[in-house]
């Protein structure tokens, strides 16, 4: 599948101000492996799939989960928000014939970020929460740390995601914690 392709999957399953987002991504993304490095074709690959499953039903989604032992059950457990991107992970191998498993593994992990990272991964991980058309407080801060450093972006990003989520007294997805911590503790 190249990328037209790939663009004409998602404008037939995302509405338009979420393609306006995914295209954001995808340019954010490109201008973070730019100054970053990172393989450039597979990072935009996967920025435009990475909200693929974002308006699959939640029901099909937890049902996607139970089926899959490769799948963790516990990601049933935190709200609904996680699944599309480990379920949307799925449905572009399944339903778009999408094999590459680096590009596979940036779409499960946009959301909740991981332990061990790849570069890659950071960098579609960070586009999704900086790109331009993000307005929340927050998102300015975020930015202004990737503009020296990847990791510090990412960094930023998770911390305040956390405080976002325990803020609203949902639970954090334990990947979100571990790659936190991951950060932290590599800090230089
Ligand atoms: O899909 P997008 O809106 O572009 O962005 P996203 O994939 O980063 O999803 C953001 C949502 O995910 C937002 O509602 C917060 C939620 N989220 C992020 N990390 C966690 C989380 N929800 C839970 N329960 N636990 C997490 O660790
Ligand atoms: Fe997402
Ligand atoms: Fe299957
Ligand atoms: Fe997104």
């Amino acid at each position: 599948m190249n990328e037209t392709e790939a663009y004409e999957a998602v404008r037939h399953s995302l509405k338009p101000a979420r393609y306006e987002h995914t295209r954001r991504v995808v340019q954010t993304a490109e201008e973070l492996c730019r100054k970053y490095g990172g393989d450039t074709e597979k990072v935009r690959k996967a920025a435009i799939l990475h909200d693929y499953a974002k308006y699959r039903p939640a029901e099909e989604m937890r049902k996607k989960v139970e089926e899959h032992p490769e799948l963790p059950s516990r990601l049933n457990d935190y709200g609904d928000e996680l699944l599309h991107a480990f379920v949307g992970a799925l449905f572009v191998k399944e339903e778009l014939g999408i094999s590459d498993e680096d590009i596979i593994q940036m779409i499960a992990v946009h959301t909740t970020g991981r332990k061990n990272m790849t570069l890659e991964e950071k960098i579609l991980f960070l586009a999704d929460y900086i790109e331009p058309g993000r307005t929340f407080s927050g998102a300015e801060k975020a930015r202004e740390a990737a503009a020296s450093s990847l990791d510090e972006g990412c960094l930023t990003a998770l911390s305040q995601t956390i405080e976002f989520l325990v803020s609203k007294r949902t639970a954090v997805y334990p990947d979100t914690f571990e790659a936190y911590n991951d950060f932290i503790q590599k800090r230089k």
